[in-house]
């Protein structure tokens, strides 16, 4: 590395350009967008899981189209990550055998079991509203082909967000009151997890400060939970449910929704493997790479015999 070379990454940063794959970057700048890339990308594959749960039990037709199409687009997210995340030099299989072997993450949210239909919409509702707060901060982000894929996973999340709330709405305005009570048992066990999306405080949080300096991140963990606040209180007051957290009040100095603490032993322990569905989730993604490898092989074998033909 020479000197020349970081001014130059620094002065782009500096002046909001973007660092393009073919362009000189510090290691531990590649580094760390290879690890938020392909644990977001693992993420949106892993968030398949829980919804994939319901889908021949969904209520009607409509309800089943509009659940097949959001896990598809889930599919297409991780895929767009994928290919960021390659064009960093992260080889896909070795980041996936990295989850699996517990070294890279995946979002906690998706250890939590789908109990109810209502939690279908509780997940587009909390689930991807949160991801949305978190993605349109990071259509500003550093890297270029980061940047460029979290501008269509936007608006795909925003239809996803959308759809959970609508079926929340008809559950609780159309529905009899076990339809209701099902729509308040449902936020009851989301509301937490759906929080500790956002990360451990700041103050806590072992890469917020340098991503932030990169420009990896545009706003801090605690910056984003309390947009998701401001934003989700009253739309649960128009579904008329009540949120699970007893000192969450407006504060008129701030305001800001204030909360109450957040249960970081609970977050901890489900992101080192021991939430309700870790092994349950790690086992359904080691079963389809078990009964997906033929593809993959077969996909090369076509790719290999096709290389050879136009070499001849
Ligand atoms: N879960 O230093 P920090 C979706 C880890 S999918 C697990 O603040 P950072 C959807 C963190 O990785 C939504 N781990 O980290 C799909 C770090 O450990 P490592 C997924 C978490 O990176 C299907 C350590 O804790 N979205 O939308 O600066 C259906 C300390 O944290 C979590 C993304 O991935 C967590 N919740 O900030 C529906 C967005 N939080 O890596 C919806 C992209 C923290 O050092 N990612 N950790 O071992 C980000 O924006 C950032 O990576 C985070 C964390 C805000 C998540």
């Amino acid at each position: 590395m020479s000197n020349a070379e970081l001014k130059k990454f620094e002065d782009k940063i500096e002046r909001d350009v973007k660092i393009e794959p073919r362009d000189w970057m510090p290691e531990a700048y590649r580094e760390s967008l290879i690890r938020q890339i392909s644990q977001h990308a693992h993420s949106e594959i892993v968030g398949m899981l829980p919804e994939a749960n319901w889908l021949a039990r969904a209520p009607s037709l409509r309800r089943k189209s509009i659940l097949m199409a959001k896990i598809q687009d889930e599919a297409g997210h991780g895929l767009y990550l994928y290919c960021a995340a390659e064009t960093l030099g992260a080889e896909r299989q070795a980041t996936i055998d990295a989850m699996l072997e517990g070294k890279l993450k995946y979002s906690s949210i998706f250890n939590y079991p789908t109990r109810s239909w209502a939690d279908m919409g509780m997940i587009g509702w909390l689930v991807d509203g949160a991801a949305i707060v978190n993605q349109v901060a990071l259509q500003r982000t550093s890297y270029g082909p980061y940047a460029r894929a979290m501008v269509r996973i936007c608006k795909e999340e925003s239809f996803h967000q959308r759809q959970g709330y609508e079926l929340l709405t008809e559950l609780v305005k159309e529905g009899n009151a076990e339809q209701k009570a099902m729509v308040q048992d449902s936020i009851n066990r989301f509301w937490w997890p759906s929080l500790m999306m956002f990360g451990p405080h700041d103050s806590d949080s072992a890469n917020g400060e340098q991503s932030i300096a990169w420009k990896i991140k545009r706003l801090g963990n605690d910056e984003l939970r309390q947009k998701f606040i401001d934003i989700t209180v009253r739309q649960a007051e128009y579904l008329d449910i009540t949120i699970p957290d007893p000192d969450l009040k407006w504060n008129e100095k701030t305001g800001h929704y204030d909360h109450g603490p957040i249960d970081w032993k609970e977050f901890k322990q489900v992101v080192s493997g021991y939430g309700p569905c870790n092994k349950e989730r790690m086992d359904a993604r080691r079963q389809a790479q078990e009964e997906g490898k033929w593809v993959v092989e077969a996909g090369l074998a076509y790719h290999a015999k096709k290389s050879m033909n136009e070499a001849a």
